[in-house]
């Protein structure tokens, strides 16, 4: 897919910390060779362990020492490297920043995708807003640009964060629910703080759940500042555009893959950069000249609003392209360090006071994270560009400086490190600020209400169905009734229909009236209906067969999917390989049994009738085509495999038969097979409908899965 190198700069630093093993012998870590580590130094060989026994001291002491706090929010997480180049060098009217501005310079990058509530070990799965950080390693210094997977935040300043999370994160006495927000205290602190109403939505919506960390948008939030060369600044909004589409999974799916594999999005990422399918995605920016600060019905200053791409459009500049596993999980993504304060020349901050509190609170949580203040030695996190300051010694200093002199002025260095004076130095933007020190929020950030309305009518019509759901369900975990009551009274300010629609699901008495009035506006970008439905690249296909099956039907249909860029994946009964119908055998990738629908996007039967009938036998194999039914997902099957959709509960729909030789009824695709070859028109309809990823008009509703 992309024709990035994997060897950039960083790649070339990290060489010189990466340590293999190979054609070494054990020593210790005082570089002494041992030749036993299998039993520890004591008086006899029944008698107790000696003090002296150093290199057992020093084995137990290191392990007892490995675990390092995990991080406060977003501590579950996976990164990958790779690198980000901009398109042409239009942006240099608005920023300085030669990473977004020079289309010859390759900047590398590392990414750490994350989960919010749940700790280092939850499911990948859980309803969640998604981390999407993103370090440049540009030549000017390091840029973080530390995004989410949505664009707006549950609260508009900082000092409301840590009040939030102990809402969100497990109740404290009894420490559930692990990485979900279904829960009481988050609920109650949403109904006190309506500035949540908008953030809501979203994580009520499908983008809680995404299909892939390779599936989904990325959003910088808050409103930023470019700053040009003339010292001009423009505010900035970031988006990151996935070229694979914004694609989720349904919530009954998402509790399953939980089980079934709990690293589903870890593993997905992984998986797809070692097998060369290099995500990608577009950055954008939404510009907005400072004489126009004031024209928008909401504060640019605040996080919990977004700027509609219909009244600003996103201008893409450059691509980002993640191409090579970390080596350490530990050292590079448990040890990468963002900060929000980490900018280079050309980009600055704005006055939204959340983004002013996260400009102290990241330097200050890696302090105690990584303990001390040297951890941007760090080899994920060094920059790529020179290192050279006054800043001396703290634990785990691992430069040995020569320099007598650690100050500036000095004349015992020659007065190095001098002051630059060339494009690549940050000067702070000069803005104008005046004011009484005051504790009061903003009133133009009073409205919270409006954009969870636009969010609301921008959805199609299953987005709400999913949310409704969603609302059903958290608050169907909520203990105490004036806290469902609550969140009904705000949602009936979103909109009457939706707040009735919850109540009704919860046992809360619905509002009788509109408590404000839907003011009707939509964005349709904000919809995943609108998404980009172009190409199925490493969709997981399970193409399933049993002894008797037609092997040149599985050979095409493995061969058809892959030359789409599908992941085609033959599961049978047993491991090994099924005896075709004619002669010869035909490979089985996995067993059923140790996979399930949950982690496919599509399912194909192919026939014979042996086939089928060897599969519709087994309750497994069954279950596993109702529930990929279930879950609106394309559903195959040769004229012979429709008796096994049949045994599968999936009637009701169209087959293809001699009249029709393909048919496509919601998404169940089926064709008459020609001497074991499918027509090419069954192909062209499967790939289709897996593009579209779901089919949201098929009704599953009575299907039992
Ligand atoms: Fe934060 C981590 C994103 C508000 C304080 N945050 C963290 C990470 C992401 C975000 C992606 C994980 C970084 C990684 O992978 O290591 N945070 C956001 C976004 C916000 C936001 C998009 C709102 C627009 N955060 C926010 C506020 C505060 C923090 C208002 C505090 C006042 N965030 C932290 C933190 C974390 C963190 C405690 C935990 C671990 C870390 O920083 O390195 O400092």
């Amino acid at each position: 897919m992309a024709s990035q190198s994997r060897r950039d700069a960083k790649d070339e630093q990290l060489d010189q910390v990466r340590k293999d093993p190979q054609d070494t012998n054990l020593t210790t870590q005082q570089g002494v060779k041992i030749d036993h580590t299998d039993d520890a130094l004591t008086a006899g060989e029944r008698g107790p362990t000696l003090l002296e026994d150093f290199h057992t001291r020093e084995k137990i002491t290191h392990f007892d020492h490995e675990r390092i706090p995990e991080r406060v929010v977003h501590a579950r997480g996976s990164g990958a490297y790779g690198q980000f180049q901009p398109y042409s060098g239009w942006l240099s009217d608005y920023t300085a920043a030669r990473f977004l501005t020079d289309p010859q310079e390759q900047t590398p990058v590392f990414v750490r995708f994350s989960t919010v509530q749940g700790s280092k070990g939850s499911n990948d799965t859980v309803r969640d807003v998604r981390g999407f950080a993103t370090k440049f390693y540009t030549s000017q210094g390091n840029y973080d640009l530390v995004g989410n997977n949505m664009p707006a935040f549950f609260i508009q300043d900082g000092i409301k964060f840590p009040d939030f999370v102990h809402a969100v994160k497990p109740e404290p006495d009894t420490g559930i629910p692990q990485g979900a927000s279904a829960h009481d205290t988050l609920w109650d602190f949403v109904q006190l703080q309506p500035e949540t109403m908008h953030m809501m939505m979203w994580l009520m919506s499908d983008r809680a759940i995404p299909r892939s960390y390779r599936m989904m948008q990325g959003f910088g939030v808050h409103t930023f500042r470019l700053v040009n060369a003339e010292g001009r600044g423009t505010f900035v909004k970031f988006h990151w555009k996935p070229m694979l589409g914004t694609h989720s999974l349904v919530w009954d799916e998402t509790q399953k893959i939980a089980g079934k594999n709990s690293d589903y999005n870890r593993q997905d990422l992984w998986e797809n950069i070692a097998n060369g399918d290099y995500p990608e995605w577009e950055l954008g920016v939404q510009l907005v000249d400072e004489s126009r600060e004031h024209d928008f019905d909401f504060d640019l200053l605040d996080a919990t609003k977004i700027i509609p791409e219909e009244e600003v459009p996103v201008q893409p500049v450059g691509k980002l392209t993640l191409n090579r596993n970390p080596d350490n999980f530990f050292a590079e993504t448990e040890q990468v360090a963002f900060h929000t304060a980490n900018v280079v020349p050309g980009i600055d901050f704005t006055n939204d006071p959340l983004l002013q509190a996260r400009n102290f609170s990241y330097l200050d949580t890696q302090l105690i994270r990584l303990g001390g203040p040297n951890f941007s030695y760090l080899p994920v996190n060094r920059a790529i560009s020179d290192i050279s300051t006054h800043q001396r010694d703290g634990f785990q200093q691992n430069r040995v400086h020569t320099s007598k002199a650690t100050y500036h002025k000095n004349s015992l260095s020659g007065g190095c490190p001098a002051m630059a004076d060339d494009q690549d130095v940050f000067r702070h933007y000069q803005e104008k600020v005046e004011g009484a020190k005051i504790s009061k929020r903003s009133e133009s950030f009073k409205d919270h209400y409006s954009q969870a309305t636009l969010f609301w009518n921008s959805m199609a019509h299953w987005e709400k169905d999913h949310i409704i759901s969603a609302f059903r369900f958290e608050l169907g975990k909520v203990e105490h009734t004036h806290i469902r009551e609550g969140v009904v009274e705000h949602l009936n300010h979103v909109d009457h229909d939706l707040a009735v629609a919850v109540a009704e699901g919860v046992g809360v008495t619905p509002p009788s009236t509109a408590a404000r009035s839907n003011h009707g506006k939509s964005s349709p970008a904000l919809s995943q209906e609108n998404s980009v439905k172009d190409t199925i690249a490493t969709r997981q296909v399970a193409v399933l067969v049993a002894d008797g099956v037609d092997s040149g039907e599985v050979e095409q249909i493995k061969q058809e999917l892959t030359d789409r860029g599908a992941v085609p994946q033959v599961l049978s009964l047993r491991d090994g390989s099924v005896r075709a119908s004619s002669s010869g055998h035909v490979q089985v990738d996995a067993r059923i049994d140790t996979l399930a629908s949950v982690v496919f996007d599509a399912v194909v039967v192919p026939g014979t009738g042996e086939s089928v009938q060897n599969l519709s036998a087994d309750g497994y194999s069954v279950h596993f085509v109702t529930e990929a039914y279930k879950h609106f997902k394309p559903v195959a099957a040769s004229q012979e495999g429709v008796a096994m959709l049949q045994r599968a509960g999936v009637n009701g729909v169209r087959h293809a038969d001699d009249s029709q030789s393909v048919a496509n009824d919601h998404g169940v695709i089926t064709a008459v097979s020609n001497e074991g070859s499918l027509p090419s028109e069954f192909f062209e309809e499967f790939a289709s409908t897996l593009a579209g990823h779901r089919v949201w008009d098929r009704d599953t509703s009575h299907v039992p899965a």
